[in-house]
């Protein structure tokens, strides 16, 4: 049996898909390949770097589906299913809109592959697809490892990446983890992660894990067990990891480098009505403690804000990057707050009358790339849109890279720092401004 995995690209600059030169390895096909026997000729096509072989024969193509790739996702779907051919999609958005996903395909997945892929394989072998499987997402991986051959010759960027946990404990008003995972924390055999790493030869990990610290004492239990490997990793995590000190020092000790840390807001309103638990102990809006003990263990951060909330104001983003570049972070991502469907956030907005594009921004014609599609409480969506590019502008200056890189107790802490911060800054300042404004899906 053949089956084509594709990973769908955001969308297009003129008339061209748009290649992404900071693409990362596509890690749930490299998982649905590990879930296939050896008889399946598995073959993986990543539309956000290579044309896709639509007549090329094969028997079944799985396509992964996030919000932001739903349009182009549908196009190639649509093209696919016009010559014949049986399409099968699966991943967060057609988990979380079926009914729109369905006109699409011939078969959905929603859910986490593990559970029941070998289901679907065996369906298409009989040529009896079932339209819908419907899997509970649970514990990552238990028992097969991802097919990384098929990244090889792609051009991803040098960073493994992997998983040790799934989902989140909190319920972010604005996170579509807790829509997909309900809450729930699920994680991985430690030793199981530990033999994949092994013969992994790329030396910097990173963890996709939603929250990796949701669970110190499993975190911790990871750290000491990736300390003999001499890897070096990064992850995501709650701010909240900074009240434990032990867990602090055993990630330095196994090799992590910082995090993608979501701050969010600088707005303590804000944060309490997103529901954003972990951040609310920190007093003024400044962050000022967890900071001070973060830059205490020398950890390099990715800040993400989400910006756009009913407290915040043009002013807000402005103090927003202000603080961003005073702190020296490595990395920061000004996001728009986006009303991913089917989250509580979503479902207010709708309630409420907020959202623009008949609120179905990710297929709408007219909808861009980092702008706003719904109308925030305190701007206009279009001042929102300009306030948040003019964040990115400002923090992916060259005087602002020059200025956050001379920070001796991240950046200058050793010289593979401070190369990292050189290789990824300029690259991430040129993409900012490529994909400013791009048009979803390509037709
Ligand atoms: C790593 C990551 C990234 C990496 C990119 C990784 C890459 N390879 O390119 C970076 C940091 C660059 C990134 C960027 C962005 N990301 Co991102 N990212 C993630 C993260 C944390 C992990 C994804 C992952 O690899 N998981 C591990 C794999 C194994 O799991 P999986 O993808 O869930 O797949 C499983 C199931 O869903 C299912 N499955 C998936 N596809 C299919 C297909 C078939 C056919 C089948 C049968 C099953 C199946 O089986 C898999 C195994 O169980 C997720 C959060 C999450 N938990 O999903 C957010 C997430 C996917 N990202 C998100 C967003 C919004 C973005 C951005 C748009 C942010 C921005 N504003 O720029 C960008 C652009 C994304 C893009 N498409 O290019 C959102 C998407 C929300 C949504 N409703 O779609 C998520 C869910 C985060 C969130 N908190 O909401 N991201
Ligand atoms: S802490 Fe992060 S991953 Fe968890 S629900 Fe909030 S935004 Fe989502």
């Amino acid at each position: 049996m053949r089956l084509t995995l594709i990973k769908p690209n955001i969308g297009r600059l003129e008339h061209s898909l748009y290649v992404d030169e900071g693409r990362m390895q596509p890690l749930q096909l490299g998982v649905l390949a590990g879930l296939c026997p050896e008889d399946v000729e598995v073959r993986l096509y990543d539309d956000r770097v290579e044309p896709i072989p639509l007549d090329e024969p094969t028997d079944l193509v799985a396509i992964t589906v996030e919000t932001f790739t739903a349009r182009r996702a549908y196009e190639l779907a649509d093209d696919y299913r016009s010559r014949g051919v049986k399409v099968i999609l699966g991943g967060m958005h057609p988990t979380l809109l079926p009914e729109e996903a369905a006109v699409h395909a011939d078969a959905l997945y929603l859910g986490d592959a593990e559970e029941r892929f070998h289901e679907v394989l065996r369906d298409a072998r009989k040529g009896t697809l079932a339209p819908l499987y419907r899997a509970l997402p649970g514990p990552p991986q238990t028992g097969s490892v991802p097919r990384r051959a098929l990244f090889h010759g792609k051009g991803y960027l040098p960073i493994a990446l992997a998983q040790f946990s799934r989902g989140c404990k909190y319920t972010c008003e604005f996170c579509a983890i807790s829509t997909y995972f309900g809450a729930t924390h699920f994680r991985r055999q430690v030793r199981e992660l530990i033999a994949e790493l092994e013969a992994v030869s790329e030396k910097l990990i990173f963890f996709v894990d939603d929250n990796i610290v949701a669970d110190r004492e499993a975190a911790k239990v990871l750290c000491r067990e990736l300390k003999p490997l001499g890897k070096r990793w990064v992850s995501q995590a709650s701010i909240d990891m900074t009240e434990d000190l032990e867990l602090m020092e055993l990630m330095v000790e196994s090799g992590c480098l910082g995090h993608v840390v979501g701050f969010e807001s600088l707005e303590p309103a804000s944060l309490r009505s997103m529901r954003k638990i972990p951040n609310l102990r920190q007093s003024k809006g400044r962050y000022a403690e967890q900071l001070a003990v973060i830059r205490s263990f020398g950890l390099q951060l990715w800040a993400a804000f989400t910006l756009g909330h009913d407290h915040d104001t043009v002013d807000t983003v402005r103090r927003t990057v202000e603080f961003a570049i005073e702190q020296k972070f490595c990395f920061a991502a000004f996001n728009l707050l986006v009303p991913y469907p089917r989250t509580p956030l979503y479902e207010r907005l709708r309630r409420e009358g907020r959202l623009l594009y008949e609120g179905c921004w990710w297929l709408h014609p007219e909808y861009r790339f980092n702008h706003a599609p719904f109308r925030p409480a305190k701007m206009s969506a279009d001042e929102l849109t300009e306030a948040c590019f003019e964040a990115r502008k400002r923090f992916n200056g060259l005087g602002s890279i020059l200025y956050r890189s001379l920070d001796p107790a991240t950046t200058l802490r050793s010289p593979y720092r401070f190369a990292l911060y050189w290789a990824y800054n300029p690259l991430f300042r040129r993409e900012t401004f490529r994909k400013q404004g791009m048009r979803l899906g390509l037709r």
